[in-house]
């Protein structure tokens, strides 16, 4: 179904209520069974108009569902994109409330950091490679709007593709003699390790994850730009926190990264 602008406006603002209360609500495509990938891109579109329209400002873009493990684990087939603000972004070390969240998960991630803006189309790793200023080990809060954490293509792009918040490390390492997809990527709790991947989980290369949002971003009027922070997605399946919880995700070659909960 190709929606019109109004029923975008409307369950954006829908989606938006969801995410400011914390409050979880029936999945989009309940209510609109014809909602496609494109309806629900322009309904993420006018969703991040209205966080700009609140004064909330871009800070960059993610992947999401670029790794096997965590298409698996959410039973969707496809990669997509989710934009990122400045308020969603926490300091590394500090505290994140659980109350402000509905049922928040953690993945970790290598997040690129963009030193020039990307092409938004045809965009390569090469374009990628020569762009980015560094990458840093990341810790994505993901948290569905969605009641228990459930949810089709569609539904979760119109949520901005579960974004709530996101940690990087403080000290970027630049690409030159990394092997991009030879990087171990492990998630632990309160210093125990869950979980661990390969770099190459995520579409055998990260920097081809930042590509594939460059070109979704482009075609969805926007542009990955000098500054902004990229996550390419989890590498392993996400973990749910609770309060007490210590996460740390470490990206072998580029250290770690460490939030808490409450
Ligand atoms: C969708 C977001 C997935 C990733 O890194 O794969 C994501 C979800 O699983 O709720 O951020
Ligand atoms: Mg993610």
């Amino acid at each position: 179904m190709s929606i019109d602008a109004d029923l975008a406006t409307e369950l954006a603002a829908h989606l938006l209520g969801a995410q400011t209360t914390a409050t979880a609500v029936t999945k989009l495509t309940d209510a609109h069974p014809d909602l496609d990938v494109d309806g629900a891109y322009l309904v993420q579109n006018a969703l991040r108009a209205l966080y700009l329209d609140g004064g909330h400002h871009l800070a960059g873009w993610k992947a999401g569902l670029t790794s096997r493990a965590k298409m698996e684990q959410m039973g969707v087939d496809r990669p997509t994109v989710g934009f990122l603000t400045d308020r969603m972004a926490v300091s590394a070390g500090s505290t994140i409330d659980v109350a402000d969240l509905v049922h928040p998960r953690v993945e970790p991630e290598v997040a690129f950091v963009l030193a020039a803006d990307l092409p938004t189309s045809g965009c390569t790793v090469d374009d990628v490679l020569a762009s980015t200023a560094h990458v840093v080990p990341a810790i994505e809060v993901i948290d569905s709007r969605y009641e228990n954490f459930r949810f089709d293509l569609p539904s979760v792009i119109a949520d901005n593709s579960s974004s709530a918040r996101f940690v990087v490390g403080t000290e970027g390492t630049p690409l030159d003699g990394l092997d991009r997809a030879a990087l171990t990527v492990t998630l632990s709790r309160n210093g125990e390790e869950v979980d661990s991947g390969l770099s190459s989980a995520v579409m055998e290369d990260p920097a081809a994850a930042v590509a594939l949002v460059a070109d979704i971003v482009g075609s969805l009027g926007g542009r990955l730009e000098a500054g902004m922070t990229v996550l390419s997605g989890g590498v392993t399946a996400a973990l749910a926190v609770s309060p007490g919880d210590l996460i740390t995700a470490t990206v072998s070659g580029l250290g770690s990264v460490e939030v808490r909960f409450a």
